[in-house]
């Protein structure tokens, strides 16, 4: 997969921002304005690695509005920051599963999709699809989506597991004698219990949103089996570690592991990444745009969600980043290398494996949080 630009752009324009790493990042300044104006701003907090190169110039020399952009690669500390309050910013980006539960919290205002004149470019059904978290799709529309499947390097994952070895099964990550093989040349596994306790319950035939305890702990028994040979917890270092041959597999988001395929491609470094959806099923997964309820710059905003909107300004993200949309009107502007990939669009086949995550309660929370402590540190 060749994704434009990746490599050399990320290591030296964005380096804090659309590339990864948390930081502050500005588009550039404009030219001068009138000495009386007030600059406009607004500030966005998204993943890593999840928007193209230009799409902030782009915005900021059209609208005149300077975007103050920092990245994150964990729902979880959006939340924490979200439930803080006074985060400071006005355009977040929560999964919906975590989004669920910020409603309920009240963290964000409801959106007047009056001023949101390019709503109409968005796929219907998955609009309701996700109204079923969001009623009336009142606070939040729908940005990236993507599912959680396996990174590799080809070659080193044939050296150590045999050449005629089928990259198509969780059995590479979750039977230990797979897994121990690749330990030498490196496994890097999501740091996030939301997503890897029910992967491994969905690998054991378990409900992978189940509630109970007991078959909780049975996931995270699995995930404990494997864990000597787990060389980091990380999600979003294996980007880079795949595509420069530093790790041979990830546990990881599809379009991150794309992402890699493209660096080590652009590179040409001689690691060829692949990226597998397992037959047992995967996880997917829809990041959310959301305003919270104390954003200071409400009209900034509301421009930036409609822009986002636009079928050749969310193509573009989408050819940068290797992430599908639920932006229907988009698509026929979409690479058809990006339009084709299973990896990016999944078969009918393999869709019909997907799962999706429940918004869990509480009390689930801090099982997953203890549990993941645990796992991490042995204790
Ligand atoms: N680099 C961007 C990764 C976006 C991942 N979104 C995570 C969804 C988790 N359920």
């Amino acid at each position: 997969m060749k994704l434009k630009h990746l490599a050399l752009v990320c290591a030296a324009t964005f380096a804090l921002s659309a590339c990864g790493g948390g930081g502050e990042q500005a588009a550039p300044e404009q030219t001068a304005a009138p000495p009386a104006a007030k600059e406009k701003t607004l500030h966005v907090y998204n993943w890593s690695d999840y928007i193209a190169e230009d799409t902030l110039d782009n915005f900021q020399k059209e609208t005149g509005i300077k975007v103050v952009y920092d990245v994150f690669d964990s729902n979880e500390v959006l939340e924490a920051k979200l439930v803080a309050g006074s985060t400071g910013y006005d355009v977040v980006v929560p999964s919906l599963s975590f989004l669920g539960r910020q409603i309920q919290a009240g963290v964000f205002q409801p959106l007047d999709k009056a001023r949101l004149k390019n709503y109409g470019n968005l796929d219907e059904e998955l609009l309701q699809r996700i109204a079923t978290t969001d009623p009336d799709n009142a606070h939040a529309i729908p940005y990236l989506w993507g599912t959680t499947g396996i990174g590799y390097n080809v070659a080193k994952v044939k050296e150590a597991l045999g050449d005629d070895v089928e990259i198509d099964s969780w059995d590479i990550v979750f039977k230990p004698e797979n897994i121990a093989k690749l330990h030498a040349c490196g496994v890097a596994v999501l740091d996030t219990p939301q997503e890897m306790i029910p992967t491994a319950l969905n690998y054991l035939g378990e409900d992978p949103n189940s509630f109970d305890e007991a078959v909780i702990e049975k996931g995270v028994a699995l995930l404990e089996s494997i864990r000597p040979h787990i060389t980091y917890f990380h999600s979003s270092q294996y980007i880079n570690d795949l595509a420069n041959g530093d790790i041979c597999l990830a546990v990881g988001w599809s379009g991150d592991v794309l992402q890699a395929a493209g660096r080590a491609e652009e590179a040409e470094n001689g690691v060829e990444v692949g990226y597998v959806i397992p037959k047992e099923g995967a996880a997917m997964w829809f990041d959310m745009l959301a305003m919270p309820k104390d954003a200071k710059n409400v009209d900034e905003a509301y421009q930036f969600l409609d822009y986002l909107m636009r079928p050749e300004v969310m193509a573009g993200i989408q050819n940068y980043v290797a992430y599908a949309s639920g932006n229907k009107a988009a698509m026929p502007m979409v690479d058809e290398e990006i339009r084709t990939d299973p990896g990016v669009y999944p078969t009918e086949e393999a869709k019909a494996k997907l799962f999706t995550f429940k918004v869990v309660p509480p009390d689930v929370d801090r099982i997953y949080s203890r549990s993941w402590t645990r796992l991490k540190t042995g204790q």
